[in-house]
């Protein structure tokens, strides 16, 4: 199951429809999909889940929620990711059996969630521009202590792209997740299998 988080893929509407971008990168070989929505209603948002629900059970492949827990469960999803103001991880994982990521920014953070977690996402490693509210970028020093911190698989985000991808794996990440190096690309398709490619070979 976790290999699949190796290469995570997050759609957002800004750069495209989420469906649209789910099955780009499935069929280039992704497979780990987070829907991740800001703006719909949750009526559209669990519209689009049960596209992505189904587009990934084609695939294989792994469907995560991003924030929304219900949205997670009416759609059957795989799992949800939570930040630290979402609904609180404890409480999460007393209702959900299903996977559960978390995300943290310090050794403090990932040390209250890994108990919860089956994957912290720690970030931004670098800067960004997919996320309004996005905290200091933790730059590879600072996301290697969170790493060695915690036994928990340890996935980065925030400005994860073809060049710095060794980098951040070579620090102990065990898998990225990405948005805009893959969704903001020309070639979307194209994009993703060469994140496969470089990550097969790392
Ligand atoms: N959480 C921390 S950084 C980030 C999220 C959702 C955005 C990642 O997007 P990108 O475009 O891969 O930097
Ligand atoms: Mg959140």
């Amino acid at each position: 199951m976790f290999e699949k988080l190796k290469i995570y893929f997050i759609t957002d509407s800004r750069f495209g429809k989420h469906e649209e971008l789910a099955e780009k990168v499935l069929k280039a070989g992704v497979r780990a999909i987070q829907l991740r929505e800001k703006s719909m209603s949750s009526k559209e948002i669990y519209e689009v889940a049960k596209k992505i629900r189904k587009l990934t059970l084609d695939y294989d492949a792994l469907f995560i929620v991003n924030d929304r827990l219900d949205i997670a469960l009416a759609s059957d999803a795989d799992g949800v990711h939570l930040g630290q103001e979402d609904l609180p991880f404890d409480a999460a994982r007393d209702i959900f059996g299903g996977i559960l990521g978390v995300s943290v920014h310090s050794v403090e953070e990932a040390m209250k969630a890994e108990r919860y977690a089956d994957y912290l996402g720690v970030g931004p490693v670098f800067a960004t521009k997919s996320k309004e509210d996005a905290k200091e970028p933790l730059g590879i020093e600072k996301f290697k202590n969170i790493v060695s911190s915690t036994k928990v698989p340890v996935i980065a985000i925030g400005g994860i792209n073809h060049s710095n991808v060794k980098e951040v794996l070579r620090a102990g990440a065990f898998g990225v997740a990405v948005i805009s190096a893959i969704a903001m690309h020309a070639d979307v398709y194209l994009a993703a299998r060469s994140f496969l490619d470089i990550i097969q070979n790392a």
